[in-house]
C-alpha cells in the first residue's frame, strides 16, 4: 500500500500528447502508447483542472527527417539551437494523426496547448521550444491561475513528458510523473535516463494507483 495524494485545488494535470500518430497505427507509435488513455480518463477525474497538450507541426517541419535531403527517420543532426533528433513526419496541422486519440475522455480540461508550431524549432517541452529560450506561455499560465503542482502524463515520456517536467522544475513547479500512464519511445536508451534523471530534479515518480 502506498500512501494516497490527495489532489488539490492547485493541483494540475498536464496531458502530453494523447493524439493518434503517437498511438500504434500513427507516423512516430510509441509502443503500446494506447495503454495509457483509460489511465489518463480515470486519473483525470481526480482533477479539477487539466491542461492537454498537442503537437502541432506546419508541414515541412525541420524536425522531420523528410525535410533534409538524405536524411533519416531517428538520425540526430545539428542544428542551431543544437542536437536535433530527426522524425518521420507526424502531427501535421489539421491531419487525423494530430488528433486526439478518440478514446480520450476529459471535457473538463481548460486549456488545450498547441506546440510546435513554428517551422524551424521543435518543442518536446510543454514550457519551452527546443531552444531552450523562446517559452509557450505555460509556466505564466500557470502561475496566474494559483496553479503550483504538475502532474505530468503522456507521450513520449522521454521526450515531450521529460522535457517538460524538466522544465517545470525549472520554473519552479512541484512536479509528479505518473509513470505507469506514460510510455516511451526508446531512442539509445532514452527511457533508461529518463527514469533516472527524475530523481536529481526532484521530480517525484508515482503510480495512478496512489492518486486518491
Ligand atoms: C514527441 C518526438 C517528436 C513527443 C513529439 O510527444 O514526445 N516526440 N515530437
Ligand atoms: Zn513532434
Amino acid at each position: 500500500m502506498t500512501d494516497t495524494i490527495t489532489i488539490g485545488e492547485s493541483d494540475v494535470l498536464l496531458v502530453v500528447d494523447i493524439q493518434n500518430d503517437f498511438c500504434p497505427g500513427g507516423k512516430l507509435a510509441v509502443p503500446r502508447g494506447d495503454e495509457v488513455v483509460p489511465i489518463i480518463n480515470r486519473v483525470a477525474t481526480r482533477f479539477r483542472h487539466v491542461v492537454l497538450t498537442q503537437d502541432w507541426h506546419p508541414p515541412g517541419h525541420r524536425s522531420f527527417a523528410s525535410s533534409h535531403r538524405g536524411k533519416r527517420p531517428f538520425e540526430t543532426i545539428t542544428v542551431d539551437y543544437g542536437a536535433q533528433i530527426l522524425w518521420p513526419d507526424h502531427c501535421v496541422q489539421g491531419t487525423p494523426g494530430a488528433q486526439f486519440h478518440d478514446g480520450l475522455q476529459i471535457p473538463h480540461a481548460e486549456l488545450v496547448l498547441r506546440k510546435g508550431f513554428r517551422p524551424a524549432i521543435d518543442s518536446y517541452s510543454a514550457f519551452y521550444e527546443n531552444d531552450r529560450k523562446t517559452p509557450t506561455g505555460l509556466a505564466g499560465y500557470l502561475r496566474e491561475r494559483g496553479l503550483t503542482r504538475v502532474f505530468a502524463a503522456g507521450l513520449a515520456l522521454d521526450f515531450c513528458v521529460r522535457y517538460s517536467a524538466e522544465d517545470a522544475r525549472r520554473e519552479g513547479f512541484a512536479v509528479v510523473v505518473i509513470e505507469d500512464a506514460c510510455r516511451g519511445i526508446d531512442v539509445d536508451g532514452s527511457v533508461a535516463a529518463t527514469r533516472e534523471s527524475f530523481a536529481p530534479l526532484g521530480v517525484t515518480a508515482v503510480a495512478a494507483d496512489a492518486i486518491g
